[in-house]
């Protein structure tokens, strides 16, 4: 129960100071406690006799009135938070409670943030309320690099790909950024894949004009290679060790593993494409792309993101998909349905196909599971095939050898959820371990999840 009384009686006493007699010189980027009271609904309150709460002073208008984002030590992420870090203690700047107080409510000072800080807290704060990094706002990548460190002329033709079980993003940004290096730098590349193209790949190929690339089926020591969209050897040619591997391009976590002659260019970014850091290694050059390459450009980010549904999804990604498909005069969401009809088509794929479709392995706990996608806007073509895909799922367990199980998940993009199937008392114990459900059937639906990177094997755990 929220004492408004007691609240009250302190903000009279407040509202009587007089302004001359404000002893308090207050400036941006201070952190302050303030008397912020007792507040209605989720406003964030004070604590404390005295209802008070560090703020930061995000503007200062004169000295009678402030522009204030609350402080919490209570950590939360998302895009209305901004955490900072302070003597070995960890905070979350409450962006999305920003709110103008008079100076009368200051009560002691705590510290100043550093200007470099302070700068990044507002550009959240501009993200958070304009839905996109404002223009000449924190858009800068850690490093610029548009010239390479490997541009010294080679006479090997550079071979760039991307993972096994190819998808949209790995195809595609191997031709995009084979483009990329005919095009603006003296050397010759080629673009490669490293297995059967599905139907939403093919689709978009065709759709763009571009031939598929050439299927590679080993590596050595006289290839010089780029990789992008992975950098986790156990998706790549198993001679990639042996090849001079000259750049990664990629957007997921860091596996380890992969050995290079010598120092790369290596560029990991945590957006939802690897397109879209495509986009900003090229900086000015992204605007001489031929239509034909910004649309593959822009068919990776709404593949990798379903069409912004993804968690995994940026502000970044969605501001470069919507200029790329501006420019290509395309409608995003009528193209996305065409990509995704394409993509839902799986009745050429054997039941073992659908399973390597999109398919990798991770460890849990001490087992290894094969965690298999099918990303479908019509789930029940898949789920009409179950007891052949359990079939195929004991077969691909003897094949891999190194495997316990398989998650196969069957991903609704339009409605936004996903079927697991939970057939055996292992896989029944990991879902509701893992998602906090009661497994009964052998089917489990899932709602909200689609995304495997973000969603699924962060929950990942063992009954
Ligand atoms: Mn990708």
């Amino acid at each position: 129960m929220k004492d408004y009384n007691d609240w009250n009686r302190l903000k009279i006493e407040i509202d009587k100071v007089i302004e001359g007699e404000l002893k308090h010189a207050i400036l941006e980027r201070e952190i302050w406690w303030c008397s912020l009271g007792l507040n209605v609904g989720d406003e964030q309150n004070g604590v404390n006799s005295l209802y008070e709460r560090p703020v930061l002073v995000l503007k200062k208008f004169n000295k009678r009135v402030c522009l204030v984002l609350p402080i919490t030590t209570k950590v939360k992420e998302g895009i209305f938070y901004y955490t900072i870090y302070f003597k070995g203690d960890t905070y979350s700047i409450l962006l999305s409670q920003i709110r103008l107080i008079s100076t009368k409510r200051f009560l002691r000072k705590i510290r100043s943030v550093e200007s470099g800080e302070f700068r990044s807290i507002k550009d959240a704060l501009i993200r958070l309320i304009m839905g996109v990094v404002p223009k000449g706002l924190n858009t800068k990548p850690l490093c610029q690099t548009t010239k390479f460190l490997y541009d010294v002329r080679i006479m090997t033709t550079i071979k760039v790909f991307g993972h096994i079980s190819p998808d949209t993003d790995a195809t595609s940004c191997a031709i995009i950024w084979a483009w990329y290096l005919n095009t603006h730098t003296t050397h010759k590349a080629e673009a490669y894949v490293l297995g059967e193209l599905n139907k939403e790949t093919k689709f978009v190929l065709g759709r763009w004009r571009q031939t598929e690339p050439t299927l590679l089926e080993k590596v050595d020591a006289e290839d010089k290679v780029v990789i992008v969209d992975t950098n986790n050897p156990q998706e790549l040619l198993s001679g990639v060790n042996e090849a001079d591997i000259l750049q990664i391009i990629d957007h997921h976590k860091l596996i380890g593993g992969l050995m290079t002659k010598g120092p790369i260019e290596m560029t990991i970014r945590p957006v939802a494409s690897t397109a879209t850091v495509m986009h900003d290694l090229m900086g000015t050059h992204a605007e001489t792309m031929p239509e034909d390459i910004a649309g593959v450009m822009l068919s990776c980010i709404l593949s990798d993101t379903l069409e912004f549904r993804s968690p995994t999804t940026t502000p970044h990604d969605k501001a470069i998909a919507e200029k790329l498909a501006a420019r290509l005069g395309l409608n995003i969401t009528e193209y996305a349905n065409e990509m995704f009809k394409a993509k839902s088509d799986v009745s050429d794929f054997t039941d073992i196909g659908l399973i390597h479709l999109d398919s990798k392995k991770f460890e849990v706990g001490d087992k290894n599971i094969r965690v298999s996608v099918v990303e479908t806007t019509d789930p029940a073509s898949v789920l009409v095939r179950k007891e052949g895909i359990v079939k195929a799922i004991g077969e691909v367990i003897a094949q891999d050898g190194d495997i316990d199980d398989v998650l196969f998940f069957v991903v609704d993009i339009l409605r936004e959820e996903a079927t697991v199937f939970t057939y055996n008392d292992f896989l029944k114990g990991v879902i509701s371990a893992s998602f906090g459900v009661q497994v009964d059937g052998d089917t489990e639906v899932l709602p909200g999840i689609v995304s495997r990177k973000k969603q699924i094997i962060p929950a990942l755990k063992l009954a």
